[in-house]
């Protein structure tokens, strides 16, 4: 085994705030570092923002900011974020830092000097009306492996596969919309192929988890292509010798593990070079299922052109389901961290233990609020709070000071319990590890239930003792071995027993003292109970709600807060029955201005794929409605058509346009179908 452990986690994008889907990476990488420091090894553990790609370059366009001050904004967030759910790394970088883009020209010139870089003219795409070329989410288009509808670099709603530059059909300007043409330009390409024997060696003996490996085994033995590396971009680390181009993003991104490990290693008094250079690490990747590809094929080989250390694992996480449904923030299937977990005032140790224990960290992880309910309620409140409470309470009671006689077959299971956490550990099964705390916790129970320690008390107080002690001891164990997952609640009960968590390794679970000092105990969880939780679910519902108005184009108006009347049309399946709501009178009906109108002008709305801007002729005057039909109709084709459209809605704006009307249309699986009179009809008739 090698002297030290590097642990890194995948680099969010500094372009959007935490969700969920984050945590099911981060949590598990956060409680093995915390395991693995328990067991006694030397760990650094790190991640940071990613700060480069176009991504963040049109989203900071769209909102009118620099790409910098996108970044500011969102490397805070994600820092807050971590520190409230107990996620500690080391250090936590940007990879748009001066210490980021030196290392990063370092290997790319490695790679240069070493023969694995070469100039090819390539055909790109280029939009003409914004004159500028298109790099990856600039452009989007269709597969050409699977004809599903693709962005520039990936084909993200298809068969997942990376694209390169070029490859792309049917390309058009995501800024304009507009169609793009290729053209001609010098790029740069590292020469992946020259890595496939490597390639096939180092992945038949990389170590993680299978899910991982398998894709990456497969990829490398059907395609393996010459990798572009630069693009047509301001922001991102310069390509040496080239003013007008940056690294491709997934050039840098990984290179910041190297060089966040070199800033880490500055404040631990360490030397980074031992663990990049020198092979004395082993270096675990823990990343999502969705950027296997980077780390297993395109990362090992870079850092084999360079001449640095290998990774040892590959960790992928499963990924997330939020109430059964596709994790999706467009069609508000979302848990925001900051937003409504940690400001619903969660107990965060609850999140980490979800995270967790849930599923085996490959299987995909489902979210639902009932099922958080049920786990904290049923789980950590009725097995771990319950016995650890109900322990140290009676200890506290009756002895104050107990005498740590400890029954062998206890020791025995305090033993195997540790046995069990550190297997788990090993193949990558924290699920497995918190099973392991939660089995002994039962254990836990049945026997205090079992010694009846409260009855023994009151004729034989020295077998009552020692029956106590043994519970103590399994007490003092579960402190230590759930702390990884659970690290505020655990640090305030072991308090109470006289043990520092922090401090504490896994050994000392079966280093019990002579005696222990029992302070009186604070109950460890408080419940979740079913009001918060419905809370909770109607902010759901309403998100959902919200997210369909917004892809018909239609006004989104903010949900009402707790105590207002809620014009809430979606119901959770509880209270979904059929009742005087449901319909409305025909007064309601009349109040609803419904014309038939004459489109006159359309256009597409920039930056959005779903939006078309209209005008609409309504018999008295010209309309500037805001319509989400553009996945379905292009503008030519609706400008001149009659349709049907509600006059009095109330205006709002959608990506910056004032909108006011709604468009009907027929919805057909979320595609829009115009609604048109079946005769001629004058602009301004009125629907009834
Ligand atoms: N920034 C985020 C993602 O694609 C990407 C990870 C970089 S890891 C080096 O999930
Ligand atoms: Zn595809």
């Amino acid at each position: 085994m090698k002297p030290m452990k590097l642990v890194t986690c995948g680099l969010p994008y500094a372009n959007g705030k935490a969700h969920i889907g984050h945590l099911r990476t981060y949590i598990p990488a956060d409680v093995y570092v915390r395991y693995l420091r328990m067991a006694g090894e030397d760990v650094i553990f790190i991640c940071g923002s990613d700060s480069h790609g176009t991504p963040i370059v049109v989203n900071a366009e769209q909102q009118g900011l620099e790409p910098k001050q996108l970044v500011d904004i969102y490397h805070q967030h994600f820092q807050e974020v971590f520190k409230a759910l107990d996620i500690e790394f080391d250090f936590y970088g940007r990879t748009d830092s001066d210490y980021h883009h030196t290392r990063t020209q370092e290997i790319v010139n490695r790679l240069i000097d070493r023969g694995y870089v070469y100039p090819k003219e390539i055909e790109l795409a280029y939009c003409p009306r914004c004159e500028r070329f298109l790099p990856d989410r600039y452009v989007e288009g269709i597969c050409p492996y699977c004809g599903a509808v693709a962005r520039g670099d990936e084909c993200d709603q298809g068969c997942g596969r990376h694209l390169e530059p070029g490859e792309i059909k049917e390309p058009k300007c995501k800024i304009c919309g507009s169609p793009a043409e290729f053209r001609k330009q010098k790029h740069y390409f590292f020469k992946l192929t020259g890595f496939k024997k490597f390639l096939e060696d180092y992945l038949a003996s990389l170590r993680g988890t299978e899910n991982a490996l398998n894709y990456a085994r497969q990829w490398v033995r059907s395609e393996l292509k010459d990798w572009c590396i630069t693009r047509n971009l301001e922001w991102g680390v310069k390509f040496p010798g080239e003013e007008e181009l940056v690294v491709y993003v997934w050039v840098d991104a990984p290179i910041g593990y190297i060089s966040f490990t070199e800033r880490a290693c500055e404040r631990l008094s360490k030397d980074w070079k031992e663990i990049w250079l020198e092979n004395k690490a082993e270096i675990v990747h823990f990343i999502g299922l969705d950027i296997v590809y980077h780390h297993c094929i395109f990362w090992p080989a870079m850092l084999k052109g360079a001449d640095y250390t290998l990774p040892s694992a590959v960790v992928a996480s499963g990924m997330v389901k939020v109430e059964g449904k596709t994790f999706s923030k467009s069609r508000g299937y979302v848990v925001w961290v900051e937003d409504d977990y940690l400001k619903a005032g969660f107990n965060t140790d609850y999140l980490r233990y979800y995270m967790v224990n849930y599923t085996s960290h490959q299987k995909d992880l489902n979210f639902s609020w009932e099922v958080f309910r049920d786990k904290v309620n049923n789980e950590l409140i009725a097995t771990l709070g319950n016995f650890l409470y109900r322990v140290m309470h009676f200890a506290w009671k009756n002895f104050g000071t107990v005498s740590m006689d400890v029954d062998d077959e206890v020791l025995d299971k305090i033993e195997e319990t540790k046995e069990k956490i550190l297997a788990a550990l090993n193949s990558w099964e924290f699920k497995e590890a918190s099973d392991a705390f939660m089995e002994l916790a039962t254990y836990g129970n049945v026997y205090f239930q079992s010694s009846k320690p409260w009855e023994l008390i009151k004729s034989d107080r020295s077998e009552a003792e020692k029956a106590v002690a043994s519970c103590l001891a399994i007490a003092r164990a579960l402190t230590i071995y759930a702390y990884p997952v659970l690290p505020r609640t655990m640090k305030k009960m072991a308090e109470f027993i006289g043990v520092d968590a922090e401090k504490a390794r896994l050994d000392d679970a079966l280093n019990v003292p002579e005696k222990i000092e029992v302070k009186k105990p604070e109950v460890p969880f408080e419940r979740v109970d079913d009001d918060k939780i419905q809370e909770m679910e109607e902010l759901m519902m309403d998100r959902i709600r919200k997210a369909e108005i917004k892809e018909r184009g239609e006004i989104v108006e903010d949900k009402p807060r707790k105590g207002e009347v809620s014009n809430n049309t979606s119901k959770t399946g509880k209270d979904a029955k059929a009742d005087e709501t449901d319909y409305i009178s025909i007064e309601e009906f009349q109040r609803l201005d419904i014309r038939v109108g004459k489109v006159v002008k359309a256009e597409k709305i920039s930056g959005s794929k779903k939006l078309l801007r209209l005008e609409v002729d309504v018999g008295n005057e010209v309309r500037q409605v805001v319509a989400g039909i553009a996945e379905v109709y292009r503008p030519e084709e609706v400008e001149g058509k009659t349709v049907v459209i509600l006059v009095n809605m109330k205006p709002a704006k959608l990506m910056g346009v004032e909108s006011r009307g709604m468009i009907l249309a027929a919805d057909i699986d979320g595609k829009p179908i115009l609604l048109t009179p079946e005769k001629g009809v004058e602009p301004g008739t009125k629907v009834r």
